[in-house]
């Protein structure tokens, strides 16, 4: 083992036992104290906080734009556009045997309420194209409901392609089989029911923002 190797283990284990100690100090829950640590800490910057799994609960449906029409599920597919690339057809099992992520994070709807909830999903990022463009625009199938994303927050390890809720399969009204789940930003871009993903060098247009919202919608 070389010096900065070692030099670095021994900092990692100190480290870890300030942590516990100050844990302790606080008397607040690991998870608090992560939330803490990562709002304070490491700021806008890094990872988003998570919640433990048991504060998760299940919101009332909210938004049902392009939700109105009943889908045959099993006849669902997501397109995906990519500049220079044909158009690639994924089914949901396709999506489900991509690499699984589980974290508990908050909705925060723009209307003011929030809610923790417990998600399954693969990241956005592991569809993207190698050398991606400055946008994603998702769609519901009907294209009623539509979302513009930049980059950066699209690729964002918390950028979630959802199947579960709360350890159950989404259902029709939270917008089966897939929805869009990205903590980095406000509930109005977790768009339900994806039908298509577009990586793309314009600015996508957005349902919120052409209705006065802003387009970044960022938290
Ligand atoms: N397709 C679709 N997705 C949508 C909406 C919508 O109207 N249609 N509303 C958004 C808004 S404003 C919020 S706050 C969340 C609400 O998610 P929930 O129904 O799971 O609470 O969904 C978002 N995704
Ligand atoms: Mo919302």
């Amino acid at each position: 083992m070389n010096n900065n190797r070692r030099a670095f283990l021994k900092f990692g284990v100190a480290g870890a036992a300030v942590l516990a100690g100050l844990n302790q100090l606080l008397k607040i829950s690991p998870h608090e104290f992560n939330e803490k640590l990562t709002r304070r800490v490491i700021g806008t910057g890094r990872l988003g906080p998570e919640f433990a799994r048991n504060r998760a609960v299940m919101p009332k449906a909210n938004g049902l734009v392009g939700l109105d029409e009943e889908i045959e599920l099993k006849d669902w597919m997501l397109k995906i556009d990519a500049p220079g690339a044909s158009q690639r057809i994924m089914t949901i099992d396709e999506v489900k045997s991509l690499p699984r992520v589980e974290m508990t994070t908050e909705l925060m709807c723009v209307k003011g309420w929030s809610e923790v909830v417990h998600w399954s999903g693969t990241p956005l990022r592991h569809i993207a194209p190698p050398s991606a463009p400055e946008y994603v625009g998702l769609t519901t199938p009907d294209e009623s409901y539509f979302v513009g994303l930049d980059r950066e927050s699209a690729l964002h390890p918390q950028t979630l392609l959802a199947w579960k809720m709360n350890g159950a399969p989404l259902t029709s009204e939270h917008g089966a089989p897939l929805q869009l789940v990205i903590p980095v930003k406000y509930g109005i871009k977790n768009i339900k029911r994806i039908g298509s993903i577009r990586f793309t060098a314009e600015r996508p247009t957005d349902y919120w923002a052409e209705r006065g919202y802003d387009w970044f919608a960022g938290l």
